[in-house]
């Protein structure tokens, strides 16, 4: 079976890609397991040097990357920039974890006493469609450098980029087997993935939904798994922040990409007194938001990913907005960066992941009520705070159920540190410097003195 690829914004279909059957996938892992044996006694320095040359290569090609991912995407071409910059970057990061994975030496009586983090085998990283290329690299980078052979699943309607950083990995000298990208659909090619005995690890980044089934099945041969899954993030506006910066900003934590984000900031509860000034400030930020042709380096909004999507999105704005913003008449699955306030909204829009350019805007009393709203939902993804007062911003982000937080500022992801759910927003880390621990099982071994 072969599935067409449309660019979002033109509808044109740009390429058509096989999709792999359930046999493509155990042959994959076979593969996967021979190229193991070899790959985890690649020395130190030689895996090293290999992940740094992967680097360079995605760096040398990463305006083809990042075209490529416009195209099959609508991905909008500064944020595609800094998406390939952002997968050399990671691989770059993680290329020098072999030459410090150093275990340790416990003093014990009797002996020798010495921990080892050894490779857990083969890694199944199925991957989703808003940001196809970093979050594939997320999985897979700490993975390989941790001594594991890995197999991606792209998201069906996303496929490109994998493909060409697979291509980019064999060139770079990464034995055959060492990383695969097999396209494929989630129910086939992901299910005998995660299904697979021969399969060690899975890393799923998707919905909430198809997380829980898939943990279901990893509990039944307690396979290790890392989950990266939806969100309502809360950004949360106290009548003391910097309202100017606050409002100016928040259009671009919710609709970057437009609002296909895990992180995006769908909720911004805002302190009552303060909540008209800010709403008309953000308002005319929103209006001031340029939706547009992906390829224009001043576009900052582009289209959704599909007219499937784009009718899930529409089937939350049940009632007139408070707000709409504009976007190009079509061809393209365009959809208006729409602002709902507690008048103008019902209750799904309000507490369901929507992942598109719709934002609710809610007031809030005090500090315990911004906490109460903000706590209340069975995400716990990211969010915002926006004070002046330093202890307030403290007291909130130990108070927020939430993985990812930050204070006069919306930024979620940075290579260096830990990225990841609280409550069913996930389970376990990727990135930062813990996220090789998620690829190694620790060895204890004891060697007697007699
Ligand atoms: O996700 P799916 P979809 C949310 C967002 C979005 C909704 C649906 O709200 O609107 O989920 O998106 C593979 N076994 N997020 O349908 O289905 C699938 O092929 C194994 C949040 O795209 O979860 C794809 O590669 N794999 C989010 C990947 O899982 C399976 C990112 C994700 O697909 C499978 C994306 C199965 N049974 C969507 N079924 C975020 N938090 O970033 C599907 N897949």
């Amino acid at each position: 079976m072969t599935v067409k690829i449309i660019n979002p914004a033109t509808e044109e279909v740009i390429a058509e890609v096989e999709m792999a059957d359930a046999a493509e996938v155990d042959r994959a892992v076979e593969r996967a397991r021979r190229a193991f044996a070899g790959w985890r006694r690649v020395g130190p320095s030689d895996r090293a040097r290999l992940l740094r040359r992967f680097a360079s290569l995605v760096r040398e090609h990463a305006e083809e990357l990042a075209l490529l991912e416009v195209a099959g995407a609508g991905h909008t071409i500064g944020n595609a920039r800094w998406e390939a910059g952002n997968v050399a970057d990671v691989l770059d990061f993680y290329a020098g974890a072999p030459e410090r994975d150093h275990g340790l030496q416990i003093p014990v009586p009797g002996g020798l006493d010495v921990t080892f983090r050894e490779p857990l085998g083969v890694v199944g990283v199925i991957v989703p469609w808003n940001f196809p290329m970093v979050i594939m690299t997320w999985g897979m980078a700490p993975a390989l450098a941790a001594g594991n052979t890995v197999i991606v699943k792209p998201a069906e309607w996303t496929p490109l980029t994998a493909l060409r950083v697979a291509e980019l990995a064999l060139a770079a000298g990464l034995p055959e087997g060492v990383f695969q990208v097999l396209p494929g659909a989630g129910e086939v090619a992901g299910a005998r993935l995660v299904e697979h005995p021969g399969v060690a690890k899975i890393v799923f980044t998707g919905s909430t939904e198809v997380g829980k089934e898939i943990a279901a099945v990893c509990a039944g041969q307690v396979k290790r798994l890392t989950l990266e899954l939806g969100g309502k993030s809360a950004n949360v506006v106290f009548a003391d922040a910097d309202l100017a910066r606050a409002a100016a900003t928040a259009p671009y934590a919710v609709f970057d990409n437009a609002g296909q984000d895990c992180c995006a900031r769908s909720r911004i509860l805002v302190e009552r007194s303060v909540y008209d000034e800010f709403l008309a400030r953000f308002g005319e930020a929103v209006l001031n938001v340029r939706v547009g042709d992906p390829r224009d380096d001043s576009t900052e909004m582009g289209p959704l990913i599909s007219a499937e999507h784009r009718e899930r999105v529409a089937s939350y704005v049940t009632e007139p907005p408070h707000l709409r913003g504009t976007c190009p008449p079509g061809p393209g699955f365009w959809f208006p960066a729409t602002v709902l306030t507690p008048g103008s909204a019902d209750d799904r829009a309000f507490t369901e992941e929507i992942f598109g350019p719709v934002v609710s805007v809610l007031p809030f009393d005090d500090e315990a009520d911004a906490v109460r709203i903000a706590n209340d939902t069975p995400y716990g993804l990211s969010g915002s705070i926006w004070t002046r007062d330093v202890g307030r911003a403290l007291r909130m982000a130990r108070a927020v159920e939430a993985g990812n937080l930050s204070v006069n500022s919306h930024s979620s992801v940075r290579y260096w540190t830990p990225f990841g759910g609280f409550k069913q927003s996930g389970l376990g880390r990727e990135l930062g410097p813990d996220a090789l621990s998620a690829f190694t099982e620790t060895k204890n071994v004891f060697i007697s003195e007699e």
